[in-house]
């Protein structure tokens, strides 16, 4: 078979991300209603605000805005995380990012599957943030021992998928057919399974140590627990949602408002109580209920550098020790107004975000500076381009997740209050060690995707390189 007949990962990626809406929105009524909202909600602002329209216009995000969107699972295995990998795999998407969520008081640690080079992202920028259980962290070692054997029992792949990638890895790609089965058989490992593999008495053990750790043990495979479409003005999302019968949760995870959004700001609508039948040992059912599937939406703003991280994560946790507590529906408009003043002193337009490299952007050759492009001086430097708007930039969007925000995100759904502390050490060696694969950096991405802007720049107008 020659490479021609493959269809791209790209396109996989694409065609099963659609498959998952479609599923979840049937699975999840609730979260079609959050897309429509969204939906009209982005078209509000494309009517109003002409500056960001034409700025997405430029980036090309405009036309992946409608099918943007990430998901997220849990997995209790080295095994199920390895080959997630290898499936994530055959559709364009790695693991980026190393996100220790036990610091935050949830027993997992994750990475997101996503594309990585910014013309696979254009077609579909699908991610899926993806949690490993840490089941080292059971302090009790007869559940623990129990999770071991409920998850060593079961198998959350179809036979069919399974040979579908070794045959793409074989291979090299997956023709059209193979391809489509791939994603009807894949989409099998994340649907919702109302039938737990546990007792009513097991359930309750395990729920009791943890409501995440019954999540992932109790059922046949990672069910999808959110999908999650990106909204161009979170506040008014989550204002309206109310209105629709959703109820979202008491803050927005993440920066505050701003002129100019930075990173990724999150709200979801609490999880919904779920009917499940438990299975007795000897053989009967028993009907009870499950609290783990939701809606979220986000806001993506500019990717930060290390630099501009650095800052963020400083105010972020300067505000949350001003507050002394969690933030909840109890002190929600105190920690609004205790993130407003500290993230005074984060720039809020792009030209000094960009100065002081804060934020990563990317540039685009003007009209005049391609009718310039003969008249240009070898030895030009990229900021006097700019400043003879020869070359402008755009700022480049953040593809990523924010682990303190995922843990609002987590603990609000799990309907988590106790906050329970964890002491192990971050193990991203571990982590790497289960996934069979190292991690992706995420910064070195941003980076390369300024570098190729600027070299597409200096190709365009006809120069040997430009430096930032
Ligand atoms: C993942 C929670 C984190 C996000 O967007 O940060 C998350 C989960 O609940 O499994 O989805
Ligand atoms: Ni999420």
């Amino acid at each position: 078979m020659t490479a021609q007949q493959f269809v791209s990962p790209n396109e996989i990626r694409s065609r099963f991300s659609h498959a998952m809406s479609d599923m979840y929105q049937k699975e999840v009524p609730l979260y079609g209603d959050l897309l429509e909202l969204v939906a009209e909600t982005n078209r509000q602002v494309l009517r109003e605000d002409a500056a960001l329209a034409h700025q997405l216009q430029i980036t090309g995000e405009i036309e992946r805005l409608a099918m943007e969107r990430h998901g997220a699972i849990r997995v209790g295995t080295a095994d199920e995380l390895a080959t997630l990998r290898r499936l994530f795999n055959v559709m364009g998407m790695s693991p980026v990012g190393y996100y220790d969520l036990a610091v935050a008081g949830v027993p997992v640690h994750s990475t997101a599957f996503r594309a990585v080079h910014e013309d696979a992202l254009q077609i579909s920028p699908f991610r899926v943030f993806t949690s490993l259980l840490r089941l080292e962290l059971i302090e009790n070692p007869g559940l623990r021992q129990l999770a071991q054997q409920l998850l060593a029992r079961r198998r959350i792949f179809t036979e069919r998928v399974l040979e579908l990638i070794v045959l793409q890895e074989v291979q090299g790609g997956l023709d059209d057919s193979q391809a489509s089965e791939f994603i009807e058989q894949a989409l099998e490992t994340f649907r919702w399974h109302n039938r737990a593999t546990v007792s009513a008495a097991e359930y309750q053990q395990l729920h009791d140590q943890h409501r995440l750790i019954a999540d992932v043990v109790a059922f046949k495979g990672p069910h999808i627990n959110h999908l999650t479409p990106r909204t161009l003005n979170i506040d008014l999302v989550q204002q309206a949602m109310p209105g629709r019968g959703i109820t979202p949760k008491a803050v927005i995870e993440g920066p505050p408002p701003r002129r100019r959004p930075i990173l990724l700001r999150q709200t979801s609508f609490k999880a919904l109580e779920e009917s499940v039948a438990f299975v007795e040992h000897d053989g009967s059912s028993v009907d009870g209920h499950h609290t783990a599937r939701f809606g979220e939406i986000e806001q993506r703003g500019v990717a930060l550098t290390p630099k501009g991280r650095a800052l963020y994560d400083r105010l972020l946790q300067a505000t949350n020790d001003a507050l002394q507590a969690p933030p909840s529906e109890k002190n929600a408009e105190r920690y609004n107004q205790l993130l407003a003043e500290n993230f005074q002193a984060f720039p809020d337009d792009y030209a000094t975000l960009r100065e002081q490299q804060l934020a990563w952007f990317r540039y685009f050759p003007t009209e005049c500076g391609l009718a310039a492009k003969d008249s240009l001086d070898k030895h030009t430097t990229l900021e006097q381009l700019i400043a003879q708007e020869h070359i402008r930039f755009q700022p480049l969007v953040y593809e990523d997740f924010l682990p303190v925000s995922a843990a609002g995100i987590f603990q609000s759904n799990l309907g988590d209050n106790r906050h329970a502390q964890y002491n192990a050490a971050s193990s991203r060696a571990a982590f790497e060690q289960a996934l069979g694969a190292e991690v992706i950096d995420e910064l070195a991405l941003y980076q390369q995707t300024q570098q190729r802007s600027i070299n597409a720049c200096a190709q365009a107008l006809g120069l040997n390189a430009l430096a930032v």
